[in-house]
């Protein structure tokens, strides 16, 4: 199979987060309750909406991304987290480590100080297992802060935990009291 260029499988994995994640409806397709829908469908619909991808090439997108961010699964593909449409990944509730991190921007902390960490505009909090993610997290929007989370203390206070299929930890919100700032 030839190797795709690294800008097309870029725009690949773009086009996919934009449909399986924000708007299925742009080119006509259902996600089912869990966020899953049939892989012939996405090509069809893709192809009919003036982007035709390969199967081949989904594949390879899947296969390949750094992040792991889409899973196929008998014939059907979704994206692991971060949708801003319901659907219910059905993830169980496991135990945090004792520390997990958030990559954040100085702009941010501000309210962050006072209403701790909101899920925004998608469905759960992330939560990155290291340091080194979460820096990475932080610079897509500039000079990155990262915020350490008392996973595990919150986890004995009762708050629920998830972790997505590419080893992002999702919660509901991290009350201030839990976080750690840089001085
Ligand atoms: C901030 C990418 C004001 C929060 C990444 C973040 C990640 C607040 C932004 C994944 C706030 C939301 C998620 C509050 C949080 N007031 N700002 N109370 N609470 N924020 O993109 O964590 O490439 O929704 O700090 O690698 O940046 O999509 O979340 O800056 O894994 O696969 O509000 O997205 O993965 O931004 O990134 P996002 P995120 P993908």
């Amino acid at each position: 199979m030839a190797v795709m260029d690294e800008r097309r499988m870029i725009r690949i994995s773009k086009y996919l987060a934009r449909h399986l994640r924000h708007d299925p409806r742009r080119i006509g397709i259902t996600l089912d309750a869990n966020g899953w829908v049939s892989v012939d469908v996405l090509l069809r619909a893709a192809a009919e909406h003036g982007f035709p991808i390969t199967a081949a090439e989904l594949w390879q997108v899947v296969e390949s991304n750094d992040k792991r961010r889409y899973a196929i699964e008998d014939g059907r593909i979704r994206a692991s987290q971060g949708h801003s449409v319901p659907v219910d990944l059905d993830l169980p509730a496991v135990e945090p480590p004792e520390v997990l991190y958030h990559g954040t921007v100085a702009r941010f902390v501000g309210a962050i100080r006072k209403e701790g960490l909101r899920a925004m505009n998608r469905h759960h909090v992330h939560l990155s297992p290291d340091w080194e993610t979460a820096t990475r997290v932080g610079a897509r929007r500039g000079v990155p802060v990262v915020l350490v989370v008392a996973a595990e203390a919150m986890h004995a206070d009762g708050y629920l935990f998830r972790r997505s299929a590419n080893g992002v930890w999702l919660a509901d919100h991290v009350p201030p009291g839990y976080l750690r700032f840089p001085s």
